[in-house]
C-alpha cells in the first residue's frame, strides 16, 4: 500500500476493483463506513459477480474476468478525453512533459511495441523505451504537454481506442455502469478532492497482472491522487504477514528489502553494484545496504578484502525462472530436486494445476513439512488415485505452533511493523518455529564443520550468535530484531536508521527499509502503542513502525503543490513552513530541502528522474504502456489488437501445458475465497465450527446457465477443464452473470478453492482446473480466467 488501513476514512470514493475486500479484509470495511458516515464517501465494486462488497458499494459494474486491463485502459482514456486529470500534477510530478525517442512505437496490427523477438517471446530490444536527451543528458520535456512525441500526447493516442463502447464489448458491463464508474472515481480529479483503489487478487493473478497494476498507478497519478490522504495504490494483501514476507525476500528473485538476487553475470561484487541505479535515485544508496546486509550474515568473515563475501551468495542464472511453477515443473520432468522443505505452505492444494504439482511431490526422495496440521501435501501420497505402495518418498511432519502460540512481529499491507506477544502456549510437544531453525543451522554447521571446500563455507562462515530460543525465545527475536535494524560496528550501537549504513563494513544491517524500528534512543518501536494522531488523518505516528522511517503515506510530498503549499485547505498534509516541511508524517526527503532546491519539486525519490512514470521506460518484460491482452484460455479475440495473449507470459518451462479452447470448454470460470475459509482450508477445515458453518466446495452458477443444462440447487456437480475435473455442489444464484462479449453470450461461473482431501470437511481440489501460466514479469499463476465445460453427476 502506499497508504494504509486507516487512511481508507478520509477517502471520497474508493474504487473497490480485483477485490472482495468485505469478505477478505474486513477491516477496510470498517474505516470506509467511516468515510461514508463522515463524509459521503462512494463506494464502487467492479468483480465479475455480485458479492458481499459489491452489495455494500453504492455503484456496482460487472466485468468477465481477465478484462481489467480493457477495464483500465477505458478509464484512462476517459481522464485524458474528458481533461479529468490534474493538469499541474503531472507536469510536475509525472513524466507527461518528457518526449519519448523516435524510433518507439506501438503498432495495433501486431499488438506490440518496438522491440519484440517473435522467436524468443520477448522484448529484447527496449532502447527506444527511453527519453530523448539533450547534449548534455537531460531528458527533453515540452511542460505544455503538446509535443507529438510527450509522454501525454503518446498515451492519448495510444487509449483513444478504447472507447467506452468497445471496453464495455469486451468486458460484457453495461455501457452506461462502466461510464458511471469512470465519470465517479475520475470526479477525484479535482483539486481537494482525493480517490483510493483498493485491490487484491483479482487484478493481480492473470497473466497481464503486473500492467493492471500499472494502470493503477496511472490512474492515480493522473487524477492527482497520489500522496495524499485518501488516495493511492493500495494493495490488500493477503496472509497477516504477506508484506513482511516479501520484505524479508520470500520471493525467488529478490534479498532483504527488494535489492535484486545477483545473477551469474555478476561474478563480483563490483558487477553486482554496477547495476545500481544512478543518482538521485535514492536507490543509488543501495552499494550500502548490500554491504550492511553481508556484514550481517558473515560478520567476521566478510570484508572490503574479500567482497563482503559475496561469493557466498547463490547466484541465479540469468534469464531462468525459480518460481514456484518452473520449480514443480522441473520437479515434474527432471527430479533436480532431492529434498524439499514446505514450510507453512499446501501446494497440493494451493498451487496450480494441482493434478501434475502433486504427481511431481512423488519425484522428492524426502519431504519435511513443518505445519501445525497434516496438510494435503504432507499426507500427498495418501490423495484420491494414489497408489501409496508405489511411492518412495520419505515424509518427516513436524508439527510447530500457530500464531497465537508464539512471540514475534507481524508486517501488515500497510507497511506497519508490529510485535505480537504469546497468547498461549502450543498442544503437546509441538515445537517453535525459531527453535526448528535454530537447531536445524547448529546441525548443519557441525557437519559442514571439518569440511575445507569452497562451496561450504557460507555454512560455516554464517553468523549465528543468538540467544538459545529454548531457552527464551523474547531474547531470540530481540537479537534477531536488532540484526535487522542495524549496527554500527565500530560502536557496537544500534543505528537509528538506514541513513547510517555505510558501504566500507562499519555497518551491519539485516534489512535497510526496516532500519530505524529498534534504535537506541527509541528502543523497539515495533511494540509502541501510543493512540495520538496529530491532524486526525490516522496516521497515529507512534503506534508501532511504518517502513521507511516512519512513514505512513509514501510520496507524501505530492500532497502539497510544486511550491510546497498543500494543493487544497482541506487536505493539508505536509507542507514547507519556509523553513521546514511540516505536518503530520515523515517527509519523503531531508525535512530542510527547499521546494525551489534542484529536486525539492521531486517525489518519487526511488527513481532516477524523481517522476512518477507514466510511461515506464525500460523496466516491465511486456511494454512500457499497459494494452489489452486476452487470458490464455479467453472465450473472444482480442479487438483492440492482433496480439490474442500477452506476448511475454510465462509459459511454464516444460510442464504440462495443456490449454483448452472456447469450443470444447464453453464456459468462463473463476476461482476465490469465502469469510469461512482460510485458502487451502488446513487451518479452517479442521476447526469444528468452521468446518461446520461451510462444509462443502461448491460453485456459483448464473440461472440462465442453470436452466440451460437443467442444473438445480444444491446438487452435485463435475467442472473439467483441460487440466482436470473438480465436483462441487450448484448454487445457482443471480449473483453470477451472463456476459455478452462481442456480440456473444459467455457464461462465467466460479467456485471456491478451499477444499482438499484432508480435515473434517472434504471436497475436490479446484486447482485441478487452472492451467500453469503465469504473469509476464512476476510469474503468478492465472488462477482467476480459464475455461471450463459443466457436467451433471450421475453417479
Ligand atoms: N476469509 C478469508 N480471508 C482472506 C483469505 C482467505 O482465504 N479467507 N485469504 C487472504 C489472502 S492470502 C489473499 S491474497 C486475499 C485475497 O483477497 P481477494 O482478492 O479479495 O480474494 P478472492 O476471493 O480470491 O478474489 C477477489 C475477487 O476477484 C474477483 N475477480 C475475479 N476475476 C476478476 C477480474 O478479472 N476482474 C475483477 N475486477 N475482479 C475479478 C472475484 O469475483 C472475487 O470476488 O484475501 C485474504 N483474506
Ligand atoms: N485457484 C486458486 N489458487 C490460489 C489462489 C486463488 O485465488 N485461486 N490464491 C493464491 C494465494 S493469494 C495464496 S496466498 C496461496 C495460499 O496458499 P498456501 O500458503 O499454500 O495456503 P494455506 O492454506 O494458507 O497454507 C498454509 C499452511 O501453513 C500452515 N500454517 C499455519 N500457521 C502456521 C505457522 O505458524 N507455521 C507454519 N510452519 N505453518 C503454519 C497451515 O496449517 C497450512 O497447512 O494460494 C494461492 N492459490
Ligand atoms: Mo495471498
Amino acid at each position: 500500500m502506499t497508504n494504509h488501513w486507516v487512511d481508507f476514512k478520509n477517502t471520497d470514493v474508493a474504487l473497490i476493483c480485483g477485490s472482495n475486500a468485505a469478505e477478505n479484509h474486513p477491516v477496510s470495511f470498517s474505516w470506509l463506513q467511516e468515510a461514508r458516515d463522515n463524509r459521503g464517501a462512494k463506494i464502487i465494486s467492479v468483480d465479475p459477480r455480485f458479492t458481499r462488497t459489491s452489495a455494500r458499494a453504492d455503484l456496482y459494474c460487472p466485468i468477465r474476468s481477465g478484462t481489467n486491463l480493457a477495464f483500465y485502459c477505458g478509464m484512462i482514456n476517459y481522464i485524458l478525453e474528458n481533461e479529468q486529470y490534474h493538469k499541474d500534477f503531472i507536469a510536475h510530478y509525472s513524466n507527461a512533459a518528457s518526449i519519448i525517442k523516435e524510433g518507439f512505437s506501438f503498432d495495433p496490427e501486431t499488438g506490440l511495441f518496438t522491440g519484440y523477438d517473435e522467436g524468443r517471446r520477448a522484448y529484447t530490444d527496449r532502447t527506444s523505451w527511453d527519453y530523448e536527451r539533450d547534449e548534455q543528458g537531460n531528458v527533453r520535456k515540452d511542460m505544455t504537454l503538446q509535443h507529438p512525441r510527450s509522454v501525454f500526447q503518446l498515451m492519448k493516442r495510444h487509449y483513444s481506442r478504447y472507447t467506452v463502447e468497445a471496453v464495455a464489448s469486451t468486458c460484457g458491463a453495461p455501457v452506461d455502469k462502466l461510464r458511471q464508474v469512470y465519470e465517479l472515481f475520475s470526479s477525484t480529479g479535482q483539486v481537494g478532492k482525493a480517490g483510493s483503489i483498493l485491490y487484491a487478487m483479482g487484478q493481480t493473478q492473470f497473466t497481464s497482472g503486473s500492467q493492471n497494476v500499472r494502470c493503477m498507478a496511472i490512474i492515480q497519478t493522473l487524477l492527482g491522487n497520489m500522496g495524499l490522504p485518501g488516495g493511492g495504490v493500495n494493495a490488500l494483501r493477503g496472509h497477516s504477514n504477506v508484506q513482511g514476507s516479501t520484505d524479508m525476500a520470500c520471493l525467488f528473485h529478490l534479498l532483504p528489502g527488494y535489492m535484486p538476487c545477483p545473477t551469474t553475470g555478476q561474478p563480483t561484487l563490483e558487477a553486482y553494484n554496477a547495476t545500481t541505479p544512478a543518482a538521485p535515485a535514492f536507490w543509488s544508496n543501495r552499494p550500502k545496504w548490500i554491504a550492511s546486509l553481508l556484514k550481517a550474515w558473515y560478520g567476521e568473515a566478510a570484508n572490503p578484502d574479500n567482497d563482503f563475501a559475496y561469493d557466498f551468495l547463490p547466484k541465479a542464472q540469468a534469464g531462468k525462472n525459480y518460481s514456484h511453477m518452473a520449480l514443480f515443473e522441473n520437479l515434474y520432468n527432471h527430479k533436480e530436486l532431492e529434498g524439499l522443505f514446505v514450510w507453512g505452505q499446501n501446494p497440493v492444494v494451493s498451487g496450480p494445476h494441482s493434478t501434475m504439482e502433486s504427481k511431481a511431490v512423488e519425484n522428492l526422495k524426502w519431504l519435511v513439512c513443518l505445519d501445525p496440521f497434516e496438510n494435503e501435501t504432507s499426507a500427498f501420497w495418501k490423495r484420491p488415485g494414489a497408489n501409496p505402495a508405489a511411492i518412495d518418498t520419505e515424509v518427516f511432519l513436524l508439527p510447530v505452533t500457530t500464531f497465537l502460540e508464539k512471540e514475534g512481529s507481524l508486517t501488515h499491507s500497510g507497511r506497519l511493523i508490529q510485535y505480537r506477544w504469546k497468547a498461549v502456549d502450543g498442544p503437546g510437544n509441538v515445537r517453535q518455529e525459531s527453535f526448528i531453525l535454530d537447531r536445524l543451522v547448529k546441525r548443519l554447521k557441525a557437519l559442514y564443520a571439518a569440511s575445507d571446500l569452497a562451496q561450504d563455507a557460507p555454512i560455516k562462515q554464517l553468523t549465528w550468535d543468538y540467544p538459545d530460543p529454548q531457552r527464551s525465545q523474547t531474547d531470540f527475536i530481540d537479537a534477531v530484531m536488532r540484526e535487522i535494524n542495524g549496527k554500527n560496528l565500530t560502536t557496537d550501537k544500534l543505528v537509528p536508521g538506514f541513513g547510517a549504513l555505510q558501504d566500507d563494513g562499519s555497518t551491519a544491517c539485516g534489512n535497510w527499509i526496516y532500519s530505524g524500528m529498534y534504535t537506541e534512543e527509541l528502543g523497539n518501536r515495533t511494540q509502541n502503542r501510543v493512540l495520538d494522531d496529530p491532524g486526525g488523518w490516522g496516521a497515529h505516528p507512534g503506534w508501532g513502525f511504518a517502513w521507511p522511517a516512519n512513514r505512513r503515506i509514501i510520496y507524501n510530498r505530492c500532497s502539497a503543490d510544486p511550491d510546497g503549499n498543500p494543493w487544497s485547505e482541506e487536505r493539508r498534509y505536509l507542507w514547507w513552513d519556509g523553513a521546514k516541511w511540516t505536518g503530520y508524517d515523515v517527509p519523503d526527503f531531508a525535512p530542510t530541502m527547499p521546494p525551489d532546491a534542484p529536486l525539492g519539486k521531486k517525489p518519487f525519490i526511488m527513481l532516477t528522474e524523481r517522476e512518477s512514470r507514466l510511461f515506464a521506460i525500460g523496466a516491465l518484460n511486456d511494454g512500457p504502456l499497459p494494452e489489452h491482452y486476452e487470458p490464455v484460455e479467453s472465450p473472444t479475440h482480442n479487438v483492440f489488437n492482433r496480439r490474442q495473449n500477452n506476448p511475454a507470459y510465462f509459459t511454464g518451462t516444460d510442464g504440462d501445458k495443456s490449454l483448452g479452447d472456447f469450443e470444447q470448454f464453453p464456459l468462463i470460470c473463476s476461482t476465490w475465497r469465502v469469510c469461512e475459509h482460510w485458502h487451502t482450508g488446513a487451518l479452517s477445515r479442521n476447526m469444528p465450527w468452521l468446518a461446520e458453518l461451510m462444509p462443502s466446495s461448491f460453485v456459483e452458477i448464473g440461472e440462465d446457465l442453470a436452466r440451460e443444462r437443467n442444473i438445480s440447487n444444491g446438487e452435485m456437480v463435475e467442472l473439467v477443464s483441460a487440466r482436470g475435473k473438480a465436483r462441487a455442489m450448484a448454487m445457482v444464484t443471480p449473483r453470477s452473470h451472463m456476459f455478452e462479449i462481442n456480440g456473444r453470450n459467455v457464461h462465467q461461473v466460479g467456485l471456491t478453492w478451499h477444499f482438499g482431501f484432508q480435515g473434517l470437511v472434504t471436497g475436490d481440489i479446484a486447482n485441478n482446473l487452472t492451467p500453469h501460466v503465469g504473469d509476464a514479469n512476476t510469474s503468478i499463476p492465472e488462477y482467476k480466467a480459464f475455461l471450463v465445460d459443466i457436467r451433471k453427476v450421475t453417479s
